[in-house]
């Protein structure tokens, strides 16, 4: 995709269902800057063969000399999915715990988040802070598993062994969403209880009917009632993509079920729901069955996803094998560059060859615009939070405030809809560095001017002196008189009191 004019992005802005406000948002190195170099260059910004090199977004010199993220930074994407446009509004966060103050400020700007987790390292403690961030500021994630490739070169794992360990991934990474899950339920539940015991004190209810009167006590009561379906990350959901960010590829089971159902000649929708799971192919009835753990056989994920992948890396980095990778090229139906094919360096012909087999951006940012919210999804609760500031209550603004809310909503760009800045994050700046303290060149016209200015004041002050030197006089009459003194600054004239005082007795 080439450049998107400014003027695409100004239309787009003005369509709310189709933006995206997103940040990404992980443990430190687990691949946010590379993942967006990638998003970055699918709209031509950077050049394909330099995402994840480049590390665009780390657009400090100090960033690019550390190799780590310190500020948060934006960009604005432009998605074409079919025939609809989508505009995204992405933040890179830093990882590390030193600059979580910018991810707190990233996920109050946001209605979205990806969050990555690195295949190898699962799991870390900024995972943890940055799910519970996204859940308190009450924004929808979805999840990336990157750094795959890592399970194939440096762990060596099978495809099997593989699949496995993805498993785990994702159950820790639910278990964290889990457990803010529970502490929410409990939370809401004793804030339910609170307001009885309340309310029977007052007297309103009677003993009977009320909650804390109970004679055990149980923790659980609440969590059945609650829907937490749609919370949980889950490959069948759509919300979580599988990513190599430095090889260039990703793909979300979608795109699987998709190839495999023309291929196969089974329905999407059922491949869709068994690609990821305890399910296998039986080949000789030609049917998806159920048990593949107990019966010994390979999983549908591993034999149609993972075997395509490991046996690709095997071809193009392992064994250079030319004629497989020829064949396995024409089966996929990539075109690659003869000075790719002939790179000493295998990686390059891998990069060529699954960017353009499964772009991540691809698959990134199709799962965005299907599952992350739009503005107008924001609920009426956000917006009151966003609007008040610290301890304030959202009903004790000013009434012409509250009524912002409504616009707020609306996300309208009418030219009659009133401008709302959010600001989000306050620095401490010198004032010496505000713009308008700092010195700046004068033009010729203020030069010619303060010179006027400067001679007037000369020729005042000589006439100040001339006159103070003739009416020496008045001075023993003990007169007091303002004059200016001499050789002072140009520009300010200082002034002083001259006290002229009557010539004592005994002088004279
Ligand atoms: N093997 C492998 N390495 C990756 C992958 N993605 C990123 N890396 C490497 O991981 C390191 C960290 O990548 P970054 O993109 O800077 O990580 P980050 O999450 O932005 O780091 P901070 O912003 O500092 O928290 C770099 O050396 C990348 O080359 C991947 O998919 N596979
Ligand atoms: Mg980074």
């Amino acid at each position: 995709m080439g450049h998107t004019s400014l003027d695409k992005i100004k239309a787009l802005q003005k369509n709310p269902a189709n933006v995206r406000n997103l940040c990404i948002l992980a443990h430190v190195d687990h691949g946010k800057t590379t993942l967006a170099d990638s998003l970055v260059a699918s709209n031509g910004i950077i050049s394909s063969r330099l995402a994840g090199k480049l590390r665009y977004l780390d657009s400090r010199e100090d960033e690019q000399i550390r190799g780590i993220t310190m500020k948060s930074s934006a960009i604005s994407l432009h998605y074409a999915a079919g025939k609809e446009d989508f505009l995204i509004n992405l933040i890179d966060s830093p990882g590390h715990v030193d600059f979580s103050s910018e991810v707190s400020t990233a996920v109050r700007l946001c209605d979205g988040a990806i969050v990555i987790v690195d295949a190898v390292e699962g799991v870390c403690p900024q995972t943890q802070a940055v799910l519970r961030q996204a859940w308190l500021e009450n924004i929808r994630p979805v999840l990336v598993i990157n750094k795959i490739d890592r399970l194939i070169m440096e762990l060596k794992l099978t495809s099997q062994e593989a699949y496995t360990h993805l498993q785990k991934i994702l159950e820790q990474v639910n278990a964290v969403t889990g457990s803010l899950f529970t502490s929410k339920v409990l939370e809401d539940r004793a804030v339910k209880e609170e307001r009885a015991e309340e309310d029977k004190e007052e007297g309103d209810i009677e003993p009977a009917e009320c909650p804390g009167s109970e004679q055990v006590y149980d923790w659980s009561a609440g969590l059945e009632d609650s829907d937490d379906s749609q919370l949980y990350f889950s490959p069948d959901q759509g919300n979580v993509v599988f990513a190599s960010a430095i090889d260039g590829w990703g793909f979300s089971i979608q795109q699987f079920a998709q190839i495999h159902s023309q291929r196969m000649g089974i329905r999407a929708e059922v491949l869709l729901k068994t690609l990821w799971g305890d399910f296998y192919l039986n080949a000789k009835a030609k049917k998806i069955m159920k048990g593949a753990h107990a019966k010994g056989k390979k999983p549908l994920f591993v034999q149609l996803v993972l075997d395509n992948i490991w046996s690709l890396y095997d071809a193009v980095v392992t064994r250079r094998d030319k004629e497989k990778i020829e064949k396995m090229m024409m089966s996929l139906g990539v075109k690659v560059m003869t000075r790719d094919l002939r790179h000493s360096d295998p990686k390059v012909l891998l990069s060529a060859i699954c960017s353009q087999w499964l772009p991540v951006s691809q698959a990134v940012l199709f799962m965005v615009c299907d599952k992350l919210p739009s503005p107008l999804d924001m609920t009426s609760e956000r917006i009151e939070r966003l609007m008040s500031v610290g301890a304030r209550r959202f009903h004790s603004l000013p009434l012409q405030t509250q009524e912002l809310k409504t616009a707020f909503m609306q996300c309208s760009s009418d030219d009659t809809a009133p401008v709302i800045v959010f600001v989000s994050k306050m620095f401490m700046v010198d004032a010496k560095a505000l713009p308008q303290n700092k010195q700046r060149p004068l033009t010729q016209e203020e030069m010619a001017q303060r010179r006027e200015l400067a001679r007037q004041r000369h020729t005042e002050k000589l006439a100040a002196i001339q006159q103070t030197e003739s009416g020496e006089g008045n001075a023993q009459s003990g007169s007091t008189t303002l004059a200016t003194t001499p050789g002072g600054d140009n520009t300010i004239g200082k002034q002083v009191v001259v006290l002229l005082l009557p010539r004592p007795s005994w002088l004279q």
